[in-house]
């Protein structure tokens, strides 16, 4: 019997969303970085077996957020809820045990909405190799069934692999059965230039500190795969809404922007498995993260 269908990762910034897709996927299909809100999108990965063909829908962390952009994050994670056959909702286990007061107010939020979407529920608690001592996770285990009684749980570490074959044969048990959809070599249902984009924009979030890659925002002004039969010319512009924050972009000497270039370039050829010729340039545009029309055009508004 082939499955197919649907899954929305969700849960709070940073507990492991797109590190999980990737981990199934065996390839970088969304950003993962140690900062929030680095998942813009909400970008696809499918992963095609024997068995079965799962569209894995990648979300914005869901937390409080204020502006635009940030009102939109939050709807596309909602948005992925909706079509998704089930959900997975992904914690920072290390988080709560270090924290136990921060489990209560961040789960609170998610517990109504994803349950009365009325889909599947599997709590993956995450990072699991970060807690030394295993009995630590038992009252968090404990605390946790007590605020989500309709859940299942299940322990893992989407870093390493460990407990993702068990999540996986929990999430094929509640999807449906259908054929493929999507031709087996296909990794995501987003285009390859806009992975491009989100790359660039994950080198950015590595090489700059603070605030300031939310900030920014990368539009591929030029793919061209024609040219060159052995090589792919992309050419992409970097937004930054202030102007203070071009040269910190760019760095000494160009350096800070040479090195964001040829991180990616490696990591877009990866992908794409051609020779990628890559020019950033960057551009100031004041006030964008609240311009609806800019922001329409980054495929950041509704
Ligand atoms: P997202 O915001 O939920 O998509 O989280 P990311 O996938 O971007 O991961 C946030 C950070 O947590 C990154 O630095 C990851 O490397 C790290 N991380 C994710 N999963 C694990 C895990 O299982 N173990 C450990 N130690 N770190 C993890
Ligand atoms: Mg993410
Ligand atoms: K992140």
């Amino acid at each position: 019997m082939h499955k197919f269908g649907m899954v929305a990762l969700i849960g709070p910034p940073n507990a492991g969303k797109s590190t999980l897709m990737n981990q199934y996927l065996g390839q970088k299909v969304a950003i993962v970085s140690p900062k929030p809100q680095t998942t813009r999108n909400r970008i696809s990965g499918i992963l095609t077996t024997d068995e079965a063909q799962v569209v894995f829908l990648d979300t914005p962390g869901i937390h409080r957020l204020r502006g635009k952009m940030n009102r939109f994050l939050l709807e596309s994670a909602w948005n992925a809820l909706a079509s998704a056959d089930g959900v997975v909702v992904l914690l920072d286990a290390a988080l709560y045990c270090a924290k136990p007061q921060l489990l209560e107010k961040e789960i609170t939020p998610l517990v109504k909405p994803v349950s009365e979407a009325g889909r599947p529920v599997l709590v993956a608690v995450n990072k699991i190799d970060r807690i030394k001592e295993k009995d630590q996770l038992l009252p968090f285990m404990a605390r946790l069934a007590e605020l989500w009684p309709e859940a299942e749980f299940v322990p893992v570490s989407a870093l390493r692999g460990k407990g993702t074959d068990e999540l996986m044969e929990r999430i094929l048990s509640f999807l449906p059965e259908g054929p493929a959809m999507f031709p087996e070599d296909q990794i995501s249902t987003v285009p390859l230039r806009f992975m491009a984009s989100e790359i660039i924009r994950e080198k950015l979030f590595y090489s700059l500190r603070q605030e300031l890659p939310y900030s920014t925002a990368v539009e591929i002004e030029q793919w061209d795969e024609d040219s060159r039969p052995d090589m792919i010319i992309i050419n992409a512009v970097i937004y930054t809404s202030r102007k203070s924050h071009k040269g910190m972009i760019i760095g000494k000497q160009g350096a800070n922007l040479k090195k964001i270039g040829t991180l990616a370039r490696q990591d877009i050829g990866e992908l794409t498995g051609t020779k990628v010729h890559l020019e950033l340039w960057v551009k100031v545009r004041e006030g964008w993260t609240e311009d609806p029309g800019f922001l329409r055009a980054m495929g950041l508004g509704e």
